[in-house]
């Protein structure tokens, strides 16, 4: 029953992860190697820069920063392509009713995501006229599990970080929920995120 919510994005309001694979596995694949969704999995809630690093990392490769910068930009051009066809119908189940309860009910509401096709991503799907906030990779450098970003979506609400509920999907954002002395819903399936306070596997199955 706290007052502000705080809402990751990439696996609690859409599934964003499948294009980032699909954007990550073209770029490797093209640098000679292969990216397995199990490798995907370890970069959900690791910003651009980080991941391209990772990915680099595991495929033995060694690039400049300026060769670095270019990967990172065209990854981002492909997977634009993909967020460039999303609508409504790619939020995740429950997710609208769940915003539209939570604002009615007058929750303050912001967005605590790494990524800074964040925005873009909202106004596509239809959802951005609910968040009074937005704290996304634009304005965030330090990555969950550092609190950073939730410390600033508490603060751009105007709330106390005990005031605050943070849904999650990632360890590393529970984590960073955590460390911020917030209460967190993870969203996953049995088993996942020990750490949460509570887990669902969707947003359709928290009873408002
Ligand atoms: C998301 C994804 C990550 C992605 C990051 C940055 O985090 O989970 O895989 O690397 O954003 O995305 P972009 O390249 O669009 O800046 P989150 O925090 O929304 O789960
Ligand atoms: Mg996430």
């Amino acid at each position: 029953n706290r007052p502000a919510y705080i809402f990751d994005l990439d696996g609690v309001l859409v599934d964003t992860a499948v294009f980032h694979y699909q954007a990550w596995k073209r770029l490797a694949n093209e640098l000679g190697f292969d990216f397995t969704v199990a490798q995907n999995e370890q970069l959900k809630g690791v910003s651009r820069v980080e991941s391209l690093e990772k990915i680099l990392h595991w495929g033995g490769v060694s690039k400049t920063e300026d060769e670095k910068l270019a990967l990172a930009q065209q990854k981002n051009d492909w997977y634009l392509e993909m967020v460039a066809r999303m609508t409504a119908s790619d939020l995740l189940p429950g997710v609208l009713d769940f915003l539209e309860q939570a604002s009615s009910a007058g929750k303050k509401i912001s967005l605590g995501s790494a990524s800074k096709n964040a925005p873009l991503i909202l106004e596509k799907t239809g959802i951005a006229r609910f968040f009074d906030a937005i704290v996304d990779g634009n304005e965030v450098t330090l990555s969950k599990p550092n609190p950073e970003v939730f410390i600033c979506a508490a603060r751009k609400l105007g709330f106390p970080p005990e005031d605050c509920l943070v849904f999650e999907d990632a360890e590393a954002g529970v984590a960073a929920a955590i460390a911020g002395g917030m209460a967190v819903i993870g969203i996953g399936d049995e088993g996942a995120l020990p750490e949460a306070d509570v887990l669902v596997p969707n947003l359709s199955k928290l009873v408002y």
